[in-house]
């Protein structure tokens, strides 16, 4: 082994233990609603040395990369054996992502990923890439992963080395290791942001769903749709209907997509979304909650206006800048809400709340009203109720 390998070897396995190991602290006082952390969890520098390097010296004397970990986002998660899981999009240098649970002992730091990535059965037509896996554990006592399957678009004129078709690809395991595939998700439209709701509805699986027009534009189509699924082993959207619609100059007036799987609460299902507008950067990605009943999760019953979170700081850049987007959260039994979102296609972080906090958040902050006029309006009434209550403190 000669000195070169030694001391590279040496300094990188330090880097790579200290960002491991380091501690993640909030950054306070934050807006109330959540609290933001200082640290990213988990990053393309995350993945193991022994992904990465040629570990043997004989092979790889100056102990170069050979294989390049780009980014790792865009992260589905669960709880399971009472770790803290994170099902994440990453990306090599060539390109393709690929699926790779990471593990912490607490949600907000030590994030560590598992010797191998997900190798995910493969469907007779195998897709391109895979990306943006949303988990559920569905109350059939199996653990699902939906992804967007993604496929060089066969109508594409010749020449055209861009244009993809997105498919919803399904996997059901039961311990995170062992994956079964199941045929992709048969519908209409093109798919992508395609989440299985927890629970059975009318005796049926249910799917939020996203229909699109085309891979990047929503066309005629987009919102977040809501279809019942006769049997998950040869799903079929037959009918589809939109829950969270697209509006003009709002956030989402380009496209949204449900997020993870909506949680549980006393006053309705909590959803966490993301919404899409242009402007003369490009698409602006942000995320945003809304709430649908309990009788009939298909049915809004609170929607806050504009966003929960927006890129801010080094979110702001990466890959694809300008992006907020999420896949997973969890839910603790203490209430406690983990918030995992990706920014700018390069880097997961995490954000904390309560089901408490972000119920009240979606019940009483004001709705949107469409109009500069309306959100005078509605500023004006907090102004007016906030100096009459500060004038008789006084
Ligand atoms: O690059 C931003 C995001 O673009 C897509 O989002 P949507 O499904 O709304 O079009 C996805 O490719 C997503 O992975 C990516 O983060």
């Amino acid at each position: 082994m000669n000195n070169v390998y030694k001391e590279r070897l040496e300094q990188l396995e330090k880097m790579h233990h200290d960002l491991i190991m380091k501690k993640n602290k909030k950054v306070l006082p934050g807006n109330g609603v959540f609290e933001r952390y200082e640290n990213p969890v988990l990053t393309g520098d995350h993945a193991p040395l022994f992904w990465r390097f040629d570990l043997n010296p004989a092979a790889n004397p100056a102990l170069m990369e050979r294989i390049g970990i780009h980014a790792a986002f865009n992260a589905g998660a669960i709880k399971h054996n009472g770790k803290y899981l994170l099902m994440a999009r990453v990306e090599g240098s060539d390109r393709k992502s690929f699926f790779a649970v990471a593990e912490s002992p607490n949600g907000i730091d030590q994030f560590r990923f598992w010797d191998y990535p997900v190798r995910l059965p493969q469907v007779k037509e195998p897709e391109t890439n895979v990306y943006d896996m949303r988990l559920t554990r569905h109350e059939d006592g199996w653990i699902y992963g939906i992804f967007c399957a993604e496929h060089k678009d066969p109508a594409a004129a010749d020449g055209d080395l861009s244009s993809a078709v997105a498919k919803a690809g399904i996997v059901r395991t039961r311990d995170l290791v062992k994956w079964e595939r199941l045929p992709d998700l048969v519908s209409r439209s093109q798919q992508r942001n395609v989440v299985l709701h927890p629970e059975f509805v009318n005796g049926k699986y249910a799917l939020y769903t996203r229909p699109q027009d085309g891979f990047i534009d929503a066309g005629k189509g987009g919102g977040i749709g809501w279809a019942l699924i006769d049997d998950i082993t040869h799903a079929v959207v037959k009918d589809e209907k939109i829950i969270n619609h697209r509006y003009y100059h709002t956030i989402k007036e380009v496209k949204n997509g449900e997020g993870p799987h909506p949680i549980k609460t006393p006053q309705g299902w909590l959803h966490l979304a993301h919404g899409v507008r242009g402007c003369a950067a490009g698409l602006r990605y942000v995320l945003y909650v809304y709430m649908t009943s309990l009788n009939d999760p298909s049915e809004l019953i609170a929607e806050p206006a504009g966003f929960l979170m927006a890129p801010e700081g080094e979110e702001r850049i990466g890959d694809v800048s300008n992006v907020l987007f999420t896949n997973g959260w969890i839910a603790d039994d203490d209430g406690t809400v983990f918030i995992y979102y990706a920014s700018s296609d390069t880097r997961m972080h995490v954000a904390t709340s309560t089901v408490d906090r972000l119920v009240d958040y979606c019940l009483n902050t004001p709705a949107d009203g469409y109009y500069s006029d309306t959100s005078v309006e509605t500023l004006t009434d907090l102004i007016s109720k906030n100096l009459k209550y500060l004038g008789e403190r006084k």
